[in-house]
């Protein structure tokens, strides 16, 4: 739904929290690494040319946006509004569309200059004042977070991931996967977890049995032009559509 439309719904007071550098950004080449994802720029933001601005790890991280709008449109299709956490917010590929969609957004980055990326890409589309960007470490805040939803998508330890045969939840960073998880379920059982493509599925589901009794469990391969890009679990009320927060 478009975020015209639903500006009357969105009167709840923004409680802000910005903590961005001021100094003026310096964009950086594109190096040999970032040139493969440089040549995706238009399926990672469509709206690149209007004046987005990625550094390296953000490069290869950022969640194409086609990607990050199915994640967004299962949290519920944008039918009630709710406070999505993006724990680890990189540039925004992903704020942006929870924000698009119509939930106010919680945005993480222990880095800096992530969250400023990922402030000016917000202005880009439009919707940075749905956004309260956080600089911090996920592990520190975790206790202080409310929201309906969490949107877990840390580090996976650079592109070489995808030369692992079986990527196991210990590979993430900066803790397992498994630690990561217990820290947001302490927030809420409706998590959204964007992991590898070739991350170990046993696994996956195992993380809902960390939940007594466990949690509802949906897995998602996701595609952008026929490449799979990656794998998403959902838990709790976002798994088969079924998230309510009103
Ligand atoms: P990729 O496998 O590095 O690229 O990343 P591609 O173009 O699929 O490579 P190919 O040559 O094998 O076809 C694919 C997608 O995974 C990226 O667009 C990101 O969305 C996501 N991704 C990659 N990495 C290394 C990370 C990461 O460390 N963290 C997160 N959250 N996402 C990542
Ligand atoms: N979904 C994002 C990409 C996330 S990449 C997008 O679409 O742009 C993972 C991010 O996790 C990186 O930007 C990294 O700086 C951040 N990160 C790593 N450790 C963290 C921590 N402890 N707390 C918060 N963010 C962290």
């Amino acid at each position: 739904m478009a975020r015209s439309a639903r500006s009357k719904k969105r009167k709840r007071s923004k409680q802000r929290v910005k903590a961005i550098p001021e100094e003026p950004f310096k964009e950086e080449p594109i190096s040999p690494l970032v040139r493969k994802y440089w040549l995706q720029r238009y399926s990672l933001f469509s709206r690149y040319d209007e004046g987005i601005k990625m550094d390296e790890e953000g490069w290869f991280s950022v969640t194409p946006e086609k990607i990050a709008i199915s994640h967004a449109q299962r949290c519920g299709g944008g039918v009630v509004i709710g406070v999505v956490i993006d724990c680890f917010t990189g540039v925004g590929g992903n704020a942006i569309q929870f924000a698009r969609m119509g939930y106010h957004v919680v945005a993480i980055d222990i880095d800096p200059r992530k969250v400023q990326l990922a402030s000016n890409n917000a202005k880009v589309y439009g919707v940075e004042d749905y956004i309260d960007f956080i600089v911090g470490d996920f592990f520190k805040l975790a206790t202080s977070l409310k929201g309906d939803v969490v949107f877990l998508s840390p580090p996976w330890g650079g592109p070489a991931y995808r030369t692992i045969k079986n990527f196991t939840l210990d590979l993430l960073k900066p803790k397992d996967g498994y630690s990561i998880f217990q820290v947001a379920q302490k927030i809420t059982p409706n998590i959204i977890m964007f992991l590898p493509r070739n991350v170990d599925l046993q696994q996956v589901e195992e993380l809902s049995w960390l939940s007594s009794p466990p949690l509802n469990i949906e897995i998602e391969a996701n595609y952008v032009q026929c490449n799979l890009k990656g794998t998403t679990a959902y838990f709790g009320g976002t798994a088969f559509g079924k998230l309510d927060v009103s």
